[in-house]
């Protein structure tokens, strides 16, 4: 492999991900990614720019896609619309990115016979009770539950479908919550210390008790490497490194890392029809193909991303106002359940 081409690179995971590839391969970049509200062309800075090559545009556009792809020996496909509670909002770019463009990426992988890899999330599988010992593994059903996890559901199974009728050469990894450099202020982690910063209490959406699977982007990107150099094509792998939190364990610890007590946030609106627990068995990725996550002290690996945000306030800080602005609007309704 010589060339990629990595959509969504301007993206928070897909960023991670060249970075990864520049320092750990001799592989060439082209990142497609349409900058949109989420996308920042300074996540890529420093990179060397005879490797790496941004290219500003819509993966729903099929000339463009199909004229990229056929330069390039894989297509890792991170662009999609990313956050659950823009999707309550207006779901249709959720539609049109997540579903249509992966559609245009398909058919161009198709036509050029390219290997494809696809990025996808463990939200697809629905959620689990906190005291439920399961975990999500390859074989759970789909059942995803917001706008969102829907598209990213329909987009695997388009995958699943071009790899069983027409042959394409694809793999799909369904992984947990991210955390890490580059992430945007929507995101749980990344607006808390940001607010912590500018001294605001932390928001926690209901009573707190939702959990989520934590693993480092940058182990994110090693299994995704993993999985593109020594998977099985027509494989699911999915990718976790057993670090289940609440969201309240969360904020605690933010706030404890950041010198602040611990009880100083705020609980408020809860998410409408909010998934409650995520949990990954990755057993299939390591015993298979014998990955291994690096970062398995959660604290450690927050507080080095706190350092980050604290260290890069000039990334974050355009597009802090608008966020906190957008949830205060949210935020301020009284909660209506869904049915
Ligand atoms: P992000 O929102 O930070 O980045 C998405 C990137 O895609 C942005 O750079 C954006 O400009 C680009 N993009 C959006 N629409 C586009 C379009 N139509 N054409 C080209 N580029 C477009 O998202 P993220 O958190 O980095 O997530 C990346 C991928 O990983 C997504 O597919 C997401 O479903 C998946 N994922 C995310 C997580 C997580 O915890 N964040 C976990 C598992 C899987
Ligand atoms: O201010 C907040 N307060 C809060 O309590 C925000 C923004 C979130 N939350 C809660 C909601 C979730 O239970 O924190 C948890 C994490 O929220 P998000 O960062 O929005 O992530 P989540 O909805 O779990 O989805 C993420 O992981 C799976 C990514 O955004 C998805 O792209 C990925 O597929």
């Amino acid at each position: 492999m010589r060339k990629l081409l990595v959509t969504g690179g301007a993206g928070f995971i897909g960023s991670n991900f060249v970075h990864f590839v520049v320092a750990n391969s001799d592989v060439d970049v082209v990142v497609l990614d349409k900058l949109t509200y989420a996308g920042n062309a300074a996540s890529l800075a420093g990179l060397p720019e005879d490797r790496v090559r941004l290219v500003v545009g819509d993966v729903a556009d099929a000339c463009l896609v199909d004229a990229l792809v056929r330069e390039v020996d894989a297509v890792v496909h991170y662009a999609a619309e990313s956050h659950n509670d823009n999707s309550l909002d207006d779901p249709s770019p959720f539609v049109e990115t997540n579903l249509v463009g992966t559609f245009r990426l398909l058919e161009a992988a198709r036509a050029h016979d390219v290997r494809y890899h696809h990025i996808s999330t463990d939200e697809v599988y629905g959620d689990l009770d906190l005291d439920d010992p399961a975990r999500f593994t390859e074989e759970t059903p789909y059942n995803p539950s917001s706008p969102y996890s829907s598209t990213k559901a329909g987009s695997d199974l388009l995958v699943r479908a071009w790899v069983r009728s027409f042959g394409l050469r694809a793999t799909i990894s369904n992984c947990s919550n991210n955390y890490g450099p580059y992430q945007h202020v929507e995101k749980f982690i990344p607006r808390q210390i940001t607010n912590v910063l500018d001294g605001i209490e932390p928001k926690l959406y209901g009573d707190g008790r939702n959990v989520r699977d934590w693993i480092h982007a940058d182990d994110h990107s090693s299994a995704v490497w993993t999985v593109l150099q020594h998977g099985r094509i027509g494989e699911t792998y999915l990718i976790g490194a057993d670090g289940e939190q609440s969201n309240k364990e969360v904020v605690e610890a933010i706030l404890r890392l950041m010198g602040q007590p611990s009880d100083a946030y705020e609980h408020v609106r809860d998410r409408p029809g909010h998934d409650l627990r995520y949990a990954i068995d990755s057993t299939r990725l390591r015993t298979e193909l014998g990955w291994r996550p690096r970062y398995t002290d959660f604290e450690a690996g927050l507080s080095a991303t706190i350092d980050w945000y604290r260290s890069n306030e000039e990334w974050w800080r355009p597009s802090k106002a608008a966020t906190e602005h957008k949830y205060a609007a949210v935020e301020a309704v009284p909660a209506v359940q869904p049915r």
